[in-house]
């Protein structure tokens, strides 16, 4: 969870201080690195066409330098640690310290000059996805440019032409980096701040890896089979809430960099799909939905009104994959007397745990490898969630400040409001003809 001290600390940030050689690197802008894979402040811009900026979960946008006009920032590929959720950190590789990368936040018409830098052990790129650019800035190596060996930086430049939401990642060794965590959000603002305006605008990414439990490096062979489902490289319960003020305009933009289809679900609200991938939807041809099947590298952004105060839950349908890293074939038992079973396996084997239908309230007595986060993990204000990977909570509240994004706590719901145990008997049955 995100606590007040650490959302607000601005900790989390350090500029690379260059020792030697200091003059000849002012031509290039800093290198800024986060440490934190908590959720950062939005950068309001100190500088350029003003915005309304970007929430990014458990990550950042990245500041840039004005120089002559031009929005100058400084990507930096290299290896990170990344803490998937509490208990569990990866290697993995990405961005400026952190998978994903920071976000980059421009505005239609800026100028944009990016520095490359890449500190991976192989060669990388990087690719603009969905932007209008010119042909050799599109970043598939080997046809636009030659691949950035390591060591090397290279610059890309362009006009932001089109307001919208997107992405970037390598087009270089594409599986392994993708699998290995390369990948990041880009948001361009709309030349009025006025056109499209919401309270709270949420991005991420959707991603998945294949760590096997114990391990702490992805497995970068793996096609479709992966065990561990995450929004920007977190599992939760290590994702943070997404929350807002009762009665807010909130939007929540997606981008799916895993390699199969979510179909993501809000409850208690209606949304519409307010962005595509090529740009606004206009607002009378929205239709309400309250399930998004977000497909293989597709971009939505989702509108909905904070209408009703609680804690609601926002996750992917695919029930497997709100769920942690489990072992795969297994057998089927429903219906099996798994008590009796697990003693008479416990017997011959020490530790062993069946798959029992009371598995769910004991994740934390289950022995687990070093590194490995327990299936379904979450603990609520009236006992387990049996979720984990690609779920976290809306948290609506009356009375919050605009700018706060701070993990309110769990809901106090009135009373009379909630689900309550009836204390009779029920009745038997009633079956009909037959
Ligand atoms: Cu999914």
């Amino acid at each position: 969870m995100v606590t007040r001290r650490h959302f607000f600390s601005g900790a989390g940030f350090a500029v690379a201080a260059a020792a030697t050689a200091k003059a000849a690197l002012a031509a290039l802008p800093d290198i800024v690195t986060s440490t934190s894979a908590d959720m950062h402040a939005p950068l309001s811009p100190p500088n350029g066409r003003p915005y309304r900026p970007v929430a990014t979960l458990n990550g950042w946008t990245l500041p840039w330098r004005m120089r002559h006009g031009v929005k100058e920032f400084h990507l930096v590929a290299e290896p990170v640690v990344r803490e998937l959720a509490p208990g569990m950190k990866a290697n993995l590789w990405g961005y400026n310290g952190q998978s994903p990368g920071p976000t980059i936040e421009v505005v239609e018409g800026d100028r944009v000059r990016i520095y490359v830098t890449n500190r991976l052990p192989e060669s990388t790129s990087i690719h603009w996805h969905g932007q209008r650019l010119p042909s050799g800035m599109d970043g598939v190596a080997g046809l636009n440019q030659p691949a950035i060996k390591a060591g090397q930086t290279y610059v890309y430049e362009f006009v932001a032409q089109r307001a919208g939401t997107f992405m970037y990642h390598p087009h270089a060794n594409e599986t392994t980096q993708m699998a290995m965590g390369m990948m990041g959000f880009w948001v361009t603002h709309p030349r009025d701040p006025a056109t499209m305006a919401v309270d709270r605008d949420y991005v991420f990414l959707m991603n998945a890896y294949d760590i096997a439990p114990g391990a702490y490096t992805p497995n970068v062979s793996t096609m479709l089979d992966f065990n561990l489902w995450t929004f920007n490289s977190r599992a939760y319960p290590g994702i943070a809430p997404m929350v807002a003020r009762l009665g807010e305009r909130v939007r929540i933009r997606l981008g799916n960099l895993t390699m199969t289809n979510h179909p993501v679900h809000l409850h208690g609200h209606e949304f519409v799909v307010a962005g595509t991938d090529g740009g606004w939807i206009p607002p009378a041809a929205r239709w309400p939905e309250v399930t998004l099947d977000l497909g293989v590298g597709q971009m939505r952004a989702i509108e909905f009104t904070a209408a009703a105060p609680g804690d609601w839950s926002f996750h992917c349908h695919k029930s497997h994959h709100t769920m942690n890293a489990m072992g795969h074939g297994v057998p089927n038992t429903i219906g099996v007397e798994t008590r009796d079973l697990a003693d008479q396996i416990a017997a011959l084997v020490p530790n062993y745990m069946s798959m029992s239908d009371d598995m769910r309230d004991m994740p934390m007595q289950m022995p687990l490898p070093e590194n490995t986060l327990p299936m379904m993990a979450g603990n609520g204000p009236y006992g387990n969630i049996g979720m984990g990977g690609m779920f976290t909570i809306v948290k609506i509240r009356e009375n919050l400040a605009h700018d706060d994004y701070a993990d309110p706590g769990w809901y106090a719901a009135p009373p009379g409001s909630v689900a309550y145990l009836w204390e009779g008997e029920a009745p038997p049955p009633h079956r009909d003809g037959g």
